[in-house]
């Protein structure tokens, strides 16, 4: 009497079970429908700051679709001639081939984009890798480098979805990039560069540049340049010239610093990652990546061969990592706890994607942070690696 009550207990905690277990799974197929047929899946961005119920919703819907994307193999991701990483070259978003090594590069802005192009070209063979200027490394076809939107779309999905290809990506901290991306404009408004003098009333203080990320206005400059010329010459002194273009300066949304995930590309492309490193480690995440093209990799191309004499390893010496991480000694002088509170609101859809590995972390904290989740991912058993 006894046992057999506890088989149909059993029974019946079976058939629950799964039930449970298949009805999200029926759930799910409504969605996959709609996500496969969606070409641009740009993460949504609301324009204008208030983005707390849309987060919540969203994450909702992404919880879902993760089940999905993962238990999917590759066979269901399609390539649209009209998707932004391949219907035309962008020097921002195309990723970067390189065929000899089965590698798909997507680079962002200050994210060591400089250095990252520059490995490029030396594993393609050329012996002026680390010259920079004119175009070099950045702009295609100076570099020389190869693009993805130079294959056949069959060609370039076979890159996208063949597990022979690493699909590479680095991020860093969006504390420390949002205050790289103002040190940018500064530097161009004291060189005189169109960009500084325009947004130079949204980025006179860190708050301001944050209005500019939030809020991105934009302004008629030829109609702008017009009104400044019917001034009268006596009018005109710098002060009033300041003034005049301060009060109409048009803001500068840009790739150096918004939210990566509201211009890099679609979303159905991030699951196709399958290395992320990180700037803050970028010294030892660029041997992992060498490591995992090529055996010899790291030692023909990584080891040495960088910095301004040649002799030193990839993102080792200042001057290859001071462009990308120069901010870090101003961390404290720009930030308060309002202004942090305030960038990871700015750039919550980073922080919240879950392919990008972006952690919400105590301004200044990046690098250690980083560093020993590093160390805790990849290093146990893994000699030789940090040196
Ligand atoms: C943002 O939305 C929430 C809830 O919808 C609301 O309570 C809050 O006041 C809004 N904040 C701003 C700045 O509009
Ligand atoms: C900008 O201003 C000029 C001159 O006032 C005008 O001709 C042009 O249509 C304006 N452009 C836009 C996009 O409003
Ligand atoms: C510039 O012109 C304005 C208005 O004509 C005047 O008030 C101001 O003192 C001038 N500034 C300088 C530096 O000459
Ligand atoms: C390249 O892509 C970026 C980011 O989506 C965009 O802001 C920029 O306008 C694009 N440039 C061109 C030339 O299409
Ligand atoms: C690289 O070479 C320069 C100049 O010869 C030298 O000063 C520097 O110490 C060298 N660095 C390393 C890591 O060997
Ligand atoms: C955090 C995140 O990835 N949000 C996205 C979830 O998916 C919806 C579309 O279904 C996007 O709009 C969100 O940006």
């Amino acid at each position: 009497m006894n046992s057999s009550r506890r088989t149909l207990a059993r029974v019946l905690i079976a058939s629950l079970l799964i039930v449970c277990l298949w009805l999200p799974q029926l759930r799910d197929i409504a969605p996959y429908q709609d996500y496969s047929v969606q070409t641009d899946g740009f993460q949504n961005v609301p324009s204008h700051g208030n983005t707390t119920k849309h987060r919540h919703d969203a994450h909702r819907t992404n919880t879902s679709q993760r089940k999905i994307e993962s238990s999917t193999t590759a066979t269901a991701f399609r390539l649209l001639p009209t998707d932004s990483l391949y219907h035309h070259y962008n020097m921002s978003t195309t990723p970067i081939v390189l065929e000899s090594h089965k590698l798909l590069l997507f680079t962002i802005e200050k994210v060591g984009s400089t250095v990252l192009r520059q490995l490029m070209r030396r594993m393609m063979g050329h012996d002026d890798y680390d010259f920079h200027g004119g175009g070099i490394p950045h702009v295609f076809p100076k570099n020389g480098l190869r693009y993805l939107h130079q294959y056949s779309l069959e060609e370039a999905r076979e890159m996208l979805v063949s597990d022979e290809w690493v699909r590479a990506m680095f991020v860093r901290d969006p504390k420390e990039r949002a205050l790289s991306g103002i040190f940018d404009v500064e530097t161009a408004a004291g060189g005189g560069g169109t960009i500084g003098v325009l947004c130079l009333h949204h980025v006179s203080t860190f708050d301001g540049f944050l209005d500019m990320i939030e809020d991105p206005k934009t302004v008629n400059l030829t109609a702008l340049t017009h009104e400044y010329r019917l001034l009268d010459d006596s009018e005109k002194n710098s002060t009033v010239t300041q003034k005049f273009l301060l009060r109409n300066s048009p803001s500068c949304p840009d790739k150096h610093w918004s939210p990566i995930t509201h211009w890099r590309m679609e979303r159905k492309f991030y699951p196709r990652l399958n290395f992320m490193g990180h700037l803050e480690t970028a010294q030892w995440d660029i041997r992992r990546l060498l490591d995992k093209l090529h055996p010899h990799a790291w030692e023909e191309y990584g080891v040495s061969g960088w910095g301004a004499h040649r002799n030193e390893s990839m993102f080792t010496s200042s001057t290859t990592v001071l462009h990308a991480r120069g901010t870090e000694n101003y961390l404290d002088e720009f930030y308060t706890e309002e202004i942090e509170r305030r960038v990871e609101r700015i750039y919550a859809d980073d922080y919240e994607h879950e392919y990008l590995e972006l952690d919400v972390v105590k301004v200044g904290d990046a690098s250690r942070h980083y560093r020993e989740k590093f160390v805790e991912r990849y290093l146990n058993g893994v000699d030789g690696v940090m040196n």
